[in-house]
């Protein structure tokens, strides 16, 4: 609502319009409801640092690609020799202007280091100079970061002792527990729970679906989870007759329900279509939809988050969101992670659903990826909500900036709190 003397756009002023999202998207504190970071507590799991931020699987794959060197060299070589040649090859003998490239130059530049004629050694030195707990500070203040929500994976021999030992973790991490192994790796999952105490079999005889509820519930209550997550492949199909729609419906559906949290399904990987290239190997595939939608139609007591990996697939699940209240549509997931992209489903999406959705999250691996990954997409975040709000006004709407104010909010983690609620 527009409160006493404050700025109202219209047509007549719709040319100040863009300064105001700009500024108002850049003020607006963001949860960040998907990444691969770890509080400090976790140790070596939180990665961070100029070596860390080169060696990002994205650059890797356009590091190999652009060099041919042969796997098992690169894979030789030491984590700082990786990193170097990395910023030789993508830095110095080409320009860096791919969307993983330019990231980097993005965040040295906020850092404050020069990376337009910076050395590596140079920078080296600046991470150096910081302790892990004062980067996470900086870099979350930089990147207006209000939180961010962790992968957490019970199947994970690093991280499982973590939680099991009690570890206080910093409130602006959030859990979310991860759990492809259950889903896509059955058989292997049901022998790894079962030689942890669970009375879980793979042919689901017994006690198996209780025990698998209940190691779901210990590990939500263990983390406080926001939400259940899992990816899958560009196949997946909901209902069959797999070991996978038998966890989702009998254990994962009823215990999301009964701790009153979202399942999130990321669709449309291809793990390992090139396992020399490792975590940089994965691939992408156009998905169904229909599976869905029939998740949505048939479980309305379930709240469901889903990212699909395919442009192909954006148009359809933004109609699909628009048929299903159960659902909340987010991010412009990996290889969908560039500026064509960003721009194109952030205008489908605004223009099929308003402020209902989730427009990004960074999947940020290394805490200062965040720096890049957020000034990037609020910038076409920005633009586009600048575009549509033109649109509006030129149609005869009456905007202030206090509405501005509460959609950006929205946008930037209020609709994810507000659906996990
Ligand atoms: O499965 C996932 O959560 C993906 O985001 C993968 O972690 C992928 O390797 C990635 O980092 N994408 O950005
Ligand atoms: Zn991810």
């Amino acid at each position: 609502m527009t409160q006493t003397n404050e700025r109202v756009y219209t047509a007549a002023n719709a040319g100040e319009l863009r300064e105001a999202v700009t500024r108002i998207v850049n003020e607006q504190s963001v949860t960040d409801m998907h990444t691969h970071l770890y509080a400090p507590a976790f140790g070596e799991l939180l990665l961070w640092g100029i070596d860390e931020v080169l060696t990002y699987h994205y650059l890797i794959a356009e590091a190999v690609r652009a060099s041919r060197i042969p796997y098992e060299t690169y894979w030789g070589m030491s984590k700082p020799e990786q990193a170097a040649f990395i910023w030789q090859t993508l830095f110095v003998d080409r320009t860096p202007y791919s969307e993983a490239c330019r990231g980097v130059v993005t965040v040295l530049n906020r850092l404050g280091l020069n990376p337009g004629d910076g050395r590596l050694e140079d920078f080296r030195a600046y991470f150096a100079s910081q302790s892990v707990e004062d980067q996470v500070d900086q870099v979350f203040k930089a990147a207006n970061l209000e939180s961010v929500v962790m992968t957490n994976d019970p199947f994970d021999d690093l991280e499982r002792p973590v939680w099991e030992a009690g570890a206080a973790v910093d409130p602006r991490f959030h859990a979310a527990l991860r759990i492809d192994p259950l889903l896509n790796d059955w058989a292997n999952a049901a022998s790894i729970l079962s030689a942890r105490g669970y009375n879980v079999d793979a042919g689901f005889g017994g006690q198996t679906v209780a025990e698998v509820r209940r190691f779901l519930s210990e590990w939500i209550q263990r983390m406080k989870a926001r939400y259940m997550a899992v990816s899958l492949p560009p196949d997946f199909n909901y209902p069959d007759d797999t070991p996978r729609s038998r966890v989702i419906r009998d254990c994962i559906l009823p215990t999301a329900e009964e701790h009153g949290i979202p399942f999130a399904l990321m669709i449309g990987v291809k793990r390992g279509v090139n396992p020399a290239l490792k975590l940089a190997g994965d691939g992408v595939g156009i998905a169904s939809v229909d599976a869905v939608e029939r998740l949505c139609a048939k479980n309305p007591s379930n709240k469901f988050m889903v990212t699909m990996l395919a442009r192909e697939n954006q148009h359809a699940l933004c109609v699909t969101a628009r048929k299903f209240p159960n659902l909340m549509i987010f991010g412009c997931w990996w290889f969908l992670n560039n500026p064509v992209l960003i721009e194109e489903m952030t205008r489908m999406r605004f223009e099929l659903l308003g402020s209902s959705v989730v427009p990004q999250h960074s999947d940020a691996r290394v805490l200062e990826q965040v720096l890049y990954k957020w000034d990037h997409s609020r910038r076409i975040i920005a633009k586009v909500l600048a575009d549509k709000y033109e649109d509006l006004v030129a149609s005869g709407w009456k905007l202030s900036e206090t509405a501005i104010r509460e959609d950006a909010e929205r946008l930037l983690g209020g609709a994810f709190w507000e659906f996990l609620s």
